[in-house]
């Protein structure tokens, strides 16, 4: 018998088609690389400088109102723009490019600027999660937009600009790369199993001995996925096979809310320190067709490796190869249900930013 949790081995994600090399046995490589600094924990509330707090001013000279939950704006630097005339490009099949239309807005969660998704109350998760499907609906009925990618980027070392709890959307023309080869996978396993979902039965698989199970609730699961490429990478899946936010009902977006907090409280609990990532949702492209073969979740993709302030870097036989990590994802599934649900800043300790 083949020892997985000890030998060097490949895993298949059959969402996007990727290899991930997995190499349990070098687990204790010394580390004597980039170490990053913990960033201060000790924001206010309220913060003057800050273009995404209630009442302060942002690039261009826009005021923020005085908002009292989630506030929503087009992003003053969009990536994209939602008037274009048509352009194209082909020179042999070889040098193809397209004009590309779209909006990107920006979500702030909460006035409070010292605030993470951890730390706020699940009512007013609640509410962000209302906000996201009211903008999913709104973007994805423009006859332009065919995409609607909500993420968000927490933590400097993600690229995160401002510690505001905040996301973004991008919504645009074309279904961009990871969620059109997600649509791929899906389309092509629906039409090859009489009509399965591939997520459905990947859930079903995953729920006989529950070993990559992080935590579940009435209507989602957390989940160290098969694949995953992240040390601490996760994903949370609804139950019931729904397409998009839209389809959601109240109960399913309440549950969903609790698991969000629920997800980054243990995440912070993990290395005592608020937790970087890259989260975001795929769900079904808004081009009008049918889609019955997605199942919509969501990615949690962290860069933190073994404490506060050692990363993970995707490079060399990442860039050139295929993605490798060293523990396996059970080993990451226990370690993070094995965590608090207490948010550590509540329960006094205090940041451990040694190694
Ligand atoms: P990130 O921190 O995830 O990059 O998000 C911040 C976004 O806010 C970023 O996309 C926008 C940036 O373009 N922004 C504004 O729209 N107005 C501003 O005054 C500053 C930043
Ligand atoms: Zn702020």
């Amino acid at each position: 018998m083949f020892d997985f949790q000890k030998f060097p081995h490949r895993r298949y994600n059959p969402l996007i088609g990727e290899w991930v090399l997995v190499s349990p046995h070098r687990l204790e490589r010394p580390w004597q690389g980039k170490v990053e600094e913990t960033p201060p924990d000790s924001q206010s509330e309220y913060e003057p400088a800050c273009y995404l707090c209630p009442g302060t001013e942002r690039a261009g000279g826009m005021r923020n109102p005085p908002y009292a939950d989630c506030f929503v704006f087009d992003n003053d630097y969009s990536a994209l723009i939602s008037e274009l005339p048509n352009g194209q490009l082909d020179i042999d099949n070889l040098i193809i490019a397209r004009s590309e239309r779209g909006i990107c807005r920006v979500v702030c969660y909460s006035p409070r600027h010292n605030l993470t998704m951890a730390e706020l109350d699940v009512l007013d998760i609640e509410r962000v999660v209302e906000v996201w499907t009211e903008e999913f609906i709104r973007l994805g009925s423009l006859d332009f937009i065919n995409y609607v990618q909500i993420f968000e980027n927490k933590g400097a070392i993600m690229g995160c600009s401002n510690p505001h709890p905040h996301c973004q959307i991008w919504a645009n023309q074309a279904i961009p790369t990871e969620p059109s080869r997600e649509h791929e996978s899906q389309s092509t396993y629906y039409k090859a199993n009489a009509g399965r979902c591939l997520l459905c039965d990947y859930l079903r698989i995953e729920s006989e001995n529950r070993e990559r199970f992080v935590f579940e609730n009435e209507h989602w699961i957390a989940l160290v996925p098969f694949w995953a490429k992240w040390p601490f990478e996760t994903m949370l899946l609804p139950r019931r096979h729904a397409e998009n936010l839209s389809i959601l009902n109240k109960s399913e977006k309440k549950s969903l809310a609790d698991a969000l907090k629920r997800l980054t409280t243990r995440y912070d609990n993990l290395f005592c320190a608020p937790f970087p990532y890259t989260m975001g949702f795929h769900q079904s492209p808004t081009d009008g067709e049918e889609h019955i073969f997605w199942h919509m979740h969501i990615h949690f993709y962290p860069p933190l490796l073994r404490s506060a302030n050692v990363q993970k870097f995707m490079v060399g036989y990442e860039m050139l190869a295929n993605t490798q990590r060293d523990f396996t994802p059970e080993n990451a599934a226990m370690r993070l249900r094995e965590i608090s649900e207490n948010h550590y800043r509540s329960t006094g300790k205090t940041e451990k930013g040694s190694r």
